[in-house]
């Protein structure tokens, strides 16, 4: 039960109900929510179609960050929504520039032990103060937002001891890196890390904060760090020292497992297309010629991290032919820079200053050329993810990323010739709240035509004809189900967006998902999808589950399927099925027939669920599911989603 950990602490201090088993639900309190423009749409939209009047939570903020392009009238559509919906709703708005969700959420907002959920799967970067910090569905933060309690299964807690200290050129992100290659990307869901250790006074807010970040790409519910007096100094630098509490792990806590990591022992680490978890050193890539550098994104831009590129920099030019490209994390690390004067190094020495936002992260802009090598401090490389269909993206530490942008080619930093810079924390950070936009009861919400309705799902049927629409593999991401990019200006449009449904599958020439979907459904047919291990990860956006449904999607089968996702399949009334025997997967083929009979009431009953494979040569074959849903996931999915239940 991992007793003593911080996690424990945590969940004790929120509990409202539920088991306190590994693995069995567990609701627990919310004090704080947070949404961004991409997922934060639907969210509200939902939150009125719950009917609630004015959040009650101790504090939710709405962030713009992600769509900024404002090519066309539908992202400025949104902003107005978010802006006059969060006024009265009762939420903080945060306009756009303003700086990305996780980073200004962590400087202004963010407290150690308290709980907060956000529509966005990097939230965990709040566990970098002691915060217990989750991503979620749009849906579940608009329930929170609402005052109910949030469900997750009672976590194992996988404890990383952190001893050492870091060497210079080697950085936080390597840390993360590190434990990317030994725990992947997959197989860690129901789990949560919680670091401790000697290792982890060496280590600043802004790092702890980079690696609970990116902790969210090994697919657990998140990270954390404890809250010490590094915390302390590191709030009250942002005016807010009345926040801190102390929080750590007893001496006697219990871990389910222990990873040691020997901070002395970390090199400059990249993770290799097209997964965070594909990791080799840098000295094992050098030489390999690079075309594009990106520094900045929630997981590396912060202050310290800019101004340490700055001051590397300063006085040097990139090499000739590669683009550098800046996304600063926040409005006042942007200021802070330009006051100081770091931004104009960063401008000298030929680097692009791209808007505060997401920017290239989420493929909106900066896509490289084909088959040219990008570099970036992001937390995802996934394929395609960067708008080049074949990208080959890298992902590394700011250190790193300066080496390649100095030498044109994958370099390890600790050749470079000279000292890594050292960054003072600046002793006050400089902020300006009066940006925020306050609530104010009774504003008008701004609806422009764009801006659409949830769309409801139909009640789950018990004789559930079934047509496979597509197969897919292992480790999919709600990037391969739910393009963002180009597209991400359709959120709020769900028959324009459901179009593109796993688009990077479709072959020239043959019909598209969408295409096959449609056809299945309007036979009167329900589609299902296969995937194997580790379906859905990545992103926390519904949009996954939403726009498939609206494709007529009422199954989804595959030997695991990642925590968030699952819970929006849930949430929008399509069942999660996982295959009893992983051998069935091989039996499935695109256009085969899947048939449920009494499924409603196998579901009442219990597991497995047993379902009949009819192939095209009308050979069949029984297969059984079992799935992960408990008795009130059962009644929602039963009802054709959360929207359907009263
Ligand atoms: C991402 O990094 O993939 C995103 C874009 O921030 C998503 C949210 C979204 O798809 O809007 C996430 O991480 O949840
Ligand atoms: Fe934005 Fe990228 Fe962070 Fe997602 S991972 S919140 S797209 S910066």
């Amino acid at each position: 039960m991992a007793k003593g950990t911080v996690v424990q602490k945590i969940i004790d201090a929120h509990y409202v109900s539920g088991s306190r088993t590994p693995g069995e639900p567990v609701a627990i309190k919310i004090d704080q929510t947070l949404t961004q423009d991409a997922t934060g749409t639907m969210a509200y939209l939902e939150l009125e179609a719950m009917k609630t009047p004015k959040v009650d939570t101790e504090l939710s903020v709405s962030y713009v960050d992600h769509n900024m392009a404002q090519n066309g009238p539908e992202n400025r559509n949104d902003h107005l929504y978010l802006r006059t919906v969060a006024a009265n709703k009762g939420v903080l708005f945060s306009p756009p520039g303003n700086g990305i969700c996780h980073q200004l959420h962590l400087e202004r907002f963010g407290a150690p032990g308290k709980t907060l959920i956000g529509s966005d799967s990097h939230t965990p970067t709040g566990g970098g103060i002691g915060m217990m910090a989750i991503g979620a569905g749009g849906l579940d933060v608009a329930l929170a937002m609402a005052g109910k309690a949030f469900h997750i299964p009672y976590p194992k807690v996988i404890g990383v001891k952190l001893t050492g200290s870091l060497s210079p050129w080697c950085a936080a992100k390597d840390v993360i890196l590190k434990l990317l290659s030994i725990l992947t990307t997959k197989g860690n869901v129901g789990s949560v890390v919680e670091y401790f250790g000697p290792g982890v006074a060496t280590l600043s807010v802004p790092q702890r904060a980079t690696i609970t970040n990116m902790g969210a790409e090994l697919g657990v519910t998140t990270s954390l760090f404890p809250s010490d007096e590094m915390t302390r100094a590191w709030l009250r630098r942002q005016n807010r020292e009345n926040v801190f509490v102390p929080l750590e792990a007893d001496a006697d806590a219990e871990y389910d497992r222990i990873i040691e990591i020997d901070l002395a022992g970390i090199v400059p680490l990249a993770a290799c297309p097209s997964s965070p978890d594909q990791v080799k050193a840098v000295s094992e890539l050098a030489g390999i010629e690079v075309d594009q550098v990106l520094i900045g994104s929630c997981t590396n831009g912060g202050y310290r991290d800019l101004a340490m590129a700055a001051m590397a920099l300063r006085g040097r030019r990139i090499a000739p032919g590669v683009t550098l490209g800046i996304s600063p994390g926040s409005r006042p690390v942007l200021e802070m820079l330009a006051r100081n004067g770091l931004l104009a190094d960063l401008v000298a020495a030929g680097a692009r200053i791209l808007e505060v936002g997401c920017g290239p992260c989420i493929g909106q802009g900066q896509s490289p050329a084909n088959g040219t090598v990008s570099v970036r401090t992001f937390n995802r490389n996934f394929a395609g993810r960067t708008g080049t269909k074949g990208d080959q993206a890298y992902l590394v530490s700011p250190e790193t990323a300066v080496a390649v942008a100095l030498t044109g080619r994958f370099t390890d930093p600790r050749t470079l010739g000279f000292d890594c810079p050292r960054v003072e924390e600046p002793e006050k950070f400089w902020s300006d709240d009066a940006l925020f936009q306050k609530p104010a009861a009774g504003t008008e919400i701004i609806r422009k035509p764009t801006i659409g309705e949830p769309p409801l799902n139909t009640p789950l049927p018990d004789e559930l004809a079934g047509e496979i629409v597509i197969k897919v593999g292992d480790k999919i991401t709600t990037d391969h189900i739910m393009p963002a990019g180009v597209h991400l200006k359709l959120r709020s449009n769900i028959p324009a967006y459901s179009r593109v449904v796993f688009e990077c599958f479709t072959e020239p020439g043959k019909p598209s998902f969408a295409e096959r979907a449609a056809a299945v459904r309007d036979a009167g047919k329900a589609g299902v999808i296969i995937g194997r291990d580790s379906y859905g990860q990545g992103s926390s956006r519904e949009h996954a589950a939403i726009c498939p449904m609206y494709l007529g999607v009422k199954v989804v089968a595959a030997l695991a399927i990642e925590r968030i996702h699952r819970a929006n399949l849930i949430n929008f009334g399509i069942l999660p099925l996982l295959f009893a025997d992983p051998a069935d997967y091989d039996a499935m083929e695109q256009g085969d027939a899947l048939l449920f009979h009494g499924l409603r009431h196998q579901l009442a009953v219990g597991k497995p669920v047993t379902g009949e494979l009819v192939k095209a040569d009308g050979k069949k074959k029984t297969i059984l599911f079992n799935h992960p849903l408990s008795g009130e996931d059962i009644v929602m999915v039963l009802a054709g989603g959360r929207l359907n239940c009263p």
